[in-house]
């Protein structure tokens, strides 16, 4: 109960600093009232309520891992350990945790207009961080649609971009290419464009008309490659094998993460993604880039499109634009896509679609504040700075035990274990919970170790995180 009082009071505590209350009296008052009409800690957190995102919820009821506050790169967790933040939360948190830039923006908002609706009214900031959006994002792509989440986004691409041909009178492009071991998301759109099993094979028959690319993972040739693989540029021709298949004018989009994030960190091969361009324009297919990951910063410049130097018709965005504190997706389309709608829709709404929280006024004030503070301290450039000392660092696991593969790029890692016979999941588990217990946060998808930091890492936290990473490989069963 001693527990249940900290955690809570931590709780509250964060709470009260982000409305401004600081004083202890005050805060003991507000626990007294915010305290849930329940008895007991166990109660509290027995698991029985909170059904758990993408979690093994049993296990986690055996085994909880509470947090309680965040600073910087770290964690508080319930027992008043501090967790370095290999994760940047989920890839989102890319300033770290509590921007003092971010909090302040969204206290000051919610004081002054909490929320306003954006069909038929506007606000001032909402049109500002679409313009300032459009002024980051590749030339040509300059016309933004905000959203709640990545899976949002990627939903809404994906109507855009079917939305798109039948105003230009070209509606039999219908189909929606994906690839093998795509994650976008969870709506429907983006579990049937995705290619990651699990997220498909309990939801009924999904969408109708998506077919999927092969994948580019290749570690026979390509294993320990140091940032884009040599190997695998040829797999973008299985586009033209489902253009033969289909017939391209049946065909409206390919969407592709420039770097898959959530199926093991799988860095396209050189030369992919420009290939994959080259063939959706010749036969007239639009490109989606799906950069909920990849978009803010992760690899040193704004976008993996501009990081590659390929621009697509549409990147979907969300995670790194609020810097995580308020959900928000943007999805970002070429002028080309915008007038087409302005231009020949026959009604006077040209796209029916959008979200009660489409540009929430806490959401635009936390993004302006996010995009501020990635410019104020050059965040992106430092990701360039230390991306080679990242690369080094994870490298130097090469040879550690059940280490398969170790691909980086940007301020991305990832660590490829050998599965255990039998008992694919168990080895990632396993160093999930060590990590934990080691004071360090990371993301496992299998027996992949995934790493994506906050870009105010420093050179002293890598050593640390990679040194701890080092011993946890050794004690792994
Ligand atoms: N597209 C991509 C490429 C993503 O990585 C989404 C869409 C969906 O975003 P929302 O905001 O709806 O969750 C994502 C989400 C992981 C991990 O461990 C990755 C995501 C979410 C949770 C865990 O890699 N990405």
């Amino acid at each position: 109960m001693r527990k249940a009082l900290v955690s809570l009071k931590a709780l509250v505590g964060s709470k009260a600093l982000l409305f401004g209350i600081a004083s202890d009296a005050t805060l003991d008052s507000i626990i007294a009232r915010w305290r849930p009409p329940v008895t007991s800690y166990a109660k509290i957190n027995d698991a029985s309520s909170f059904w758990m995102p993408y979690t093994p919820n049993r296990d986690f009821a055996a085994d909880p891992r509470m947090i309680v506050a965040a600073d910087g790169m770290y964690y508080t967790s319930d027992d008043n350990r501090q967790i370095m933040d290999a994760t940047a939360g989920l890839w989102c948190v890319n300033a770290g945790h509590n921007d003092p830039r971010v909090v302040e923006a969204v206290q000051r908002q919610v004081a002054t207009l909490d929320y306003a609706p954006h069909f038929n009214f506007g606000t001032p900031q909402a049109f500002e961080l679409a313009a300032r959006l459009a002024g980051l994002f590749p030339e040509g792509i300059d016309h933004v649609f905000f959203t709640n989440s990545g899976s949002e986004s990627v939903d809404t691409a994906l109507k855009i971009a079917l939305h798109y041909h039948r105003m230009r009178g070209d509606g039999a492009r219908s189909r929606l290419i994906g690839r093998e071991r795509g994650y976008h998301g969870t709506g429907f759109g983006g579990i049937s464009v995705g290619g990651i099993v699990n997220n498909r094979r309990h939801f009924g028959t999904l969408l109708s008309g998506v077919d999927h690319l092969r994948h580019t993972h290749d570690p026979a040739r390509n294993a320990f490659s140091r940032g884009c693989p040599d190997h695998g540029m040829e797999l973008a021709d299985d586009l033209e094998r489902l253009c033969a298949l289909h017939d391209p004018s049946t065909i409206a989009a390919v969407i592709v993460e420039p770097m898959a994030g959530s199926t093991g960190v799988l860095m396209p091969p050189k030369g992919y993604l420009a290939r994959l361009r080259e063939i959706c324009d010749r036969h007239g297919i639009l490109l989606i880039f799906d950069e909920v990951i990849t978009g803010y910063g992760r690899l040193g410049k704004m976008t993996a499109a501009e990081y590659f130097g390929v621009t697509p018709d549409i990147i979907a965005t969300a995670k790194g634009l609020t810097n995580g504190v308020v959900p928000m997706g943007a999805v970002a389309v070429s002028r080309e896509i915008y007038a087409s709608a302005m231009e020949n829709s026959a009604t006077p709404i040209e796209l029916f679609h959008g979200y009660t929280y489409s540009a929430h006024p806490l959401a635009v004030a936390a993004a302006l504040a996010t995009l501020e503070s990635y410019r104020a301290n050059d965040m992106f450039a430092r990701v360039e700075a230390l991306a080679p000392e990242w690369e080094n660092a994870l490298h130097s696991l090469r040879g550690r035990p059940h280490v398969a593969d170790i691909r980086n790029l940007g301020l991305v890692g990832a660590i490829e274990l050998e599965s255990r016979p039998g008992a694919p999941g168990a080895r990632g588990w396993q160093a999930m919970k060590l990590a934990w217990e080691a004071g360090l946060m990371i993301r496992v998808t299998g027996d992949i170790i995934a790493l994506s930091p906050p870009f105010i890492v420093s050179e002293a936290e890598i050593d640390i995180l990679f040194s701890k990473l080092s011993d946890i490989l050794g004690k792994l069963a």
